[in-house]
């Protein structure tokens, strides 16, 4: 069975760095799904994230199945809450908010989903979830009630995902917000990177290839892009690009 945190350590082992498309529910109606679902395939995502803060429609089942009458890249769960479990997907991020102090998205939602997530057969991913200031009202800080993190405090960051990693969380994500202004900065990736073995994920705000690129430098595993690809077809190529600057380069021989 797959298993997302086995694929990010061999990669990481291997110096080589992944893609997720992110696909809200909530815009499906928005753009041409196939289409993007389709372009993803051709430039090799490497995963689908399927979710959002808030999901009105029951949709992700239907999105789900569409996916993979395309292809068989996995399709990962990024859920708003306790309500958005799907089954058919391959992992879900059991995301703990640990940027915020909100109790209900540091445990709460959690005890509410375990017993569906034990029966579910997803592969479950425990993630250091800490969102950054992105310089937009997002709906991820209000519908969780939380503040991000502050842009220009990298060491905030790091002592963060540092206590996240000590928890036992087994992946650490940074997320300026879906939409973002400023994208996580590189100095705070960095600060993360240097804190913490998990593998990073960085999203929010990702719309050119020197975002990428930059979030890539800094030492992001995985990088997570939604609007952008909706809204510029020609981000796709530029975010391949990106990853082959990295990807090509010669293997790290695990010592
Ligand atoms: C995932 O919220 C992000 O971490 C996605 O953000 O839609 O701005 O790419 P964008």
């Amino acid at each position: 069975p797959f298993s997302l945190l086995a694929t990010l350590t061999k990669r990481r082992q291997e110096g080589r760095k992944s893609l997720a498309v992110l696909l809200d529910p909530d815009k499906v109606e928005q753009y041409d799904f196939v289409d993007t679902v389709s372009r993803a395939v051709r430039h090799q995502a490497d995963f689908f994230f399927v979710g959002g803060s808030l999901i009105t429609d029951y949709v992700q089942r239907d999105m789900i199945a569409t996916i993979r009458k395309l292809t068989d890249t996995p399709i990962i769960l990024f859920p708003g809450n306790a309500a958005h479990i799907e089954p058919s997907a391959d992992s879900l991020l059991l995301l703990s908010l640990i940027s915020g102090r909100n109790a209900e998205f540091l445990i709460g939602q959690h005890v509410v989903a375990a017993p569906l997530l034990k029966r579910s057969g997803l592969d479950i991913v425990s993630t250091a979830y800490m969102l950054v200031d992105g310089e937009a009202q997002t709906t991820v800080s209000y519908i969780s009630n939380t503040t991000p993190l502050p842009h220009d405090k990298p060491g905030v960051a790091a002592c963060t995902a540092m206590a996240g990693e000590l928890l036992g969380l087994k992946l650490t994500y940074l997320d300026a917000g879906s939409g973002a202004r400023r994208a996580v900065p590189a100095a705070l990736i960095a600060a993360v990177r240097a804190a913490v073995d998990t593998p990073i994920a960085v999203g929010g705000g990702i719309n050119s290839g020197e975002k990428a690129y930059e979030a890539l430098a800094a030492g992001a595993d995985l990088i997570v892009v939604g609007n952008g690809i909706e809204q510029n077809s020609d981000l796709l190529p530029e975010l391949t690009a990106a990853l082959a600057a990295f990807n090509s380069k010669i293997p790290i021989v695990n010592e």
